[in-house]
C-alpha cells in the first residue's frame, strides 16, 4: 500500500491532496497549494519552487510518478494523470478511463446527457451544453431532440 501511494518517491512527505472539483493533486512544498495531478511535469513550474517538475519525478514517465498521479489505461502503453479519470473526456483513446470497469466511474452528472456520442471525445455522454446546438452529437440524436440544455 505504501509503494501504490508514492511513499517511495517521498520517503519524508505525502504529497497526496485533493485539487478543485475534487480532482486527485499533488502538494507543492508550501503545503498548501494543491495543483491537479495534470500539472505535474507538463513543463511549467505550477508550485513556488518548481517541484511540480524536478527531474526526480519526470525523468521517465510515467514510473517517476508516484502511484497516485497516474492512471494505467486497458492499453499497456497508455496512461494518463489521475484527474482525467472519470473527468468525461476520452483521454485513454479506448475510454478505459471513463466506462471501463478500471476507472469504475460514477454515472454521468446532470450536467451530463447519456447517449453513445458520435465524437471520439466523449464516452458515454456529452456536456448537456451540446444539446440542441444545431449539431448532432449523440449517435441516436437525442442530444437534439430529447436532451434539454
Ligand atoms: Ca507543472
Ligand atoms: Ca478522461
Ligand atoms: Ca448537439
Amino acid at each position: 500500500m505504501l509503494e501504490s501511494e508514492g511513499f517511495l518517491a517521498f520517503p519524508s512527505v505525502n504529497r497526496f491532496c485533493t485539487a478543485p472539483s475534487n480532482r486527485t493533486g499533488f502538494l507543492c512544498d508550501d503545503r498548501v497549494t494543491c495543483i491537479p495531478s495534470s500539472w505535474v511535469c507538463d513543463r511549467v513550474s505550477n508550485c513556488r519552487n518548481g517541484e511540480d517538475e524536478q527531474e526526480k519525478l519526470c525523468g521517465d514517465l510515467p514510473h517517476s510518478l508516484p502511484g497516485y498521479l497516474v492512471f494505467l489505461c486497458s492499453n499497456p502503453r497508455s496512461w494518463i494523470y489521475a484527474d482525467q479519470r472519470c473527468n468525461g473526456m476520452n483521454d485513454c483513446g479506448d475510454c478505459s478511463d471513463e466506462s471501463g470497469s478500471l476507472a469504475s466511474c460514477p454515472p454521468c452528472g446532470w450536467e451530463w446527457w447519456s447517449c453513445i456520442p458520435v465524437r471520439y471525445e466523449y464516452c458515454s455522454c456529452i456536456p448537456r451544453r451540446l444539446c440542441r446546438d444545431g449539431v448532432q452529437d449523440c449517435l441516436d440524436w437525442s442530444d437534439e431532440y430529447v436532451c434539454r440544455p
